[in-house]
């Protein structure tokens, strides 16, 4: 019977060295398989004495209970153990906090359009939208620029080919969102007050002009509109927008086809150290004036009864100025290291209407 004994012992070793399932399968089936050791005795038992056959076969039977059983209790102490490893492997500290998911910037345009369109909008301002591709008529036409007008030059003008013998008006990408404002008077009952941000178009492309750039124009038509309402609207924006609540704003005559009369709107800054608000200088910012009475009737806007102010603001130009951006083309140009560095975290609160 020793080598039984010899078989009990070396299978309980090499169980005990069997340190993963797949070992372990190997001592079951060296053992306990087909060909396994037991299993071998077990058919030589027929070449034993029947005297000796009977204990030999008694042994064999109780080591191979003896052996099954201890090979099934250490495939359970293995299944334990590598579920435990695994678990300890896959241990999930749910303190830990999570992986920061790549959130995206919101780029410096969008958000200056946003905090525009959240100040105009503390104002009752609407937001209107046009069309890219316009009609002579809205973008030129309706805003009393006509055809000769040398305004149309400085707006150098992207034109559309009409299909060949189509007489059609000629088509164009707009120069200015001015369009928003004009399908506004023709579809809106005044009174209303339309913010008209949106992308525009001129055939101007160096380094402080790109073809395409944005822009953000206003209108207010009301009754009894005068200059004191664009003043004050335009200096309590620019005062909100800048954060700065004694921002110095000048309005300084000037010149525009559609509007009657008109001004820059420059703010007070000090060109040595680029800070706003200080010094003695002046910034031009943006454009605006009491919208010319052709231009209501262009649109079916009665002038006697109805008048009215607008502004215009290129976007690109007051977020270099409020974020420091010094140069126009990166805008554009999708620099993820460019982003990184002027975007906006999308959860910050935005200025909102905070100044007015
Ligand atoms: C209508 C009537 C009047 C919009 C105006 C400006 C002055 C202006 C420039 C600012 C910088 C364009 O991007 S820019 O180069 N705009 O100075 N815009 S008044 O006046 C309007 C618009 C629509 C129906």
């Amino acid at each position: 019977m020793n080598d039984l004994e010899a078989l009990r012992r070396e299978t309980r070793d090499a169980l005990a060295a069997a340190s993963d399932s797949r070992a372990w399968d190997g001592v079951r089936v060296a053992v306990l398989g087909k060909n396994g050791k037991l299993t071998a005795l077990l058919k030589e038992l027929g070449k034993v004495s029947p005297e000796e056959r009977r204990a030999r076969g008694a042994a064999l039977n109780q080591l191979k209970d003896e052996l099954a059983a201890a090979i099934e209790a250490r495939r359970a102490a293995l299944e334990a153990a590598e579920l435990d490893a695994r678990l300890a492997r896959e241990r999930i500290d749910v303190t830990l906090p999570p992986r920061p998911a790549p959130a995206g910037l919101i780029h410096p345009i969008s958000r200056t359009m946003e905090e525009i369109a959240a100040i105009f909008g503390a104002m009752g301002f609407a937001i209107g939208e046009g069309f890219d591709i316009e009609t002579d008529w809205n973008n030129f036409g309706a805003l009393n620029i006509p055809w000769h007008h040398p305004a149309r030059a400085d707006h150098d003008t992207f034109y559309l080919t009409a299909e060949s013998g189509r007489n059609a008006p000629p088509l164009l990408l707009r120069t200015h969102t001015s369009d928003v404002q004009i399908l506004s008077m023709l579809s809106r009952e005044p009174p209303f007050r339309v913010l008209a941000p949106g992308r525009v178009y001129r055939s101007d492309h160096d380094a402080t002009h790109s073809p395409m750039f944005h822009q953000l124009e206003g209108i207010v038509i009301d009754r009894d509109i005068t200059l004191g309402h664009l003043k004050g609207c335009l200096i309590d924006f620019l005062r909100a927008f800048f954060g700065i609540a004694e921002l110095p704003v000048r309005f300084r005559s000037s010149y525009f086809p559609f509007t009657e009369p008109s001004m820059e709107v420059d703010i007070g800054w000090d060109r040595r150290s680029g800070e706003l608000g200080k010094g003695s200088d002046w910034l031009e910012i943006l454009g605006s004036g009491m919208v010319h009475p052709r231009v209501l009737a262009n649109s079916g806007i009665d002038p006697r009864e109805w008048q009215g102010f607008a502004f215009g603001m290129g976007v690109e130009r007051i977020t270099m100025l409020k974020h420091g951006v010094p140069d126009l083309r990166p805008f554009y140009e999708s620099d993820i290291r460019w982003l990184r560095h002027y975007g906006f975290n999308p959860l910050a609160p935005t200025m909102l209407h905070e100044g007015v």
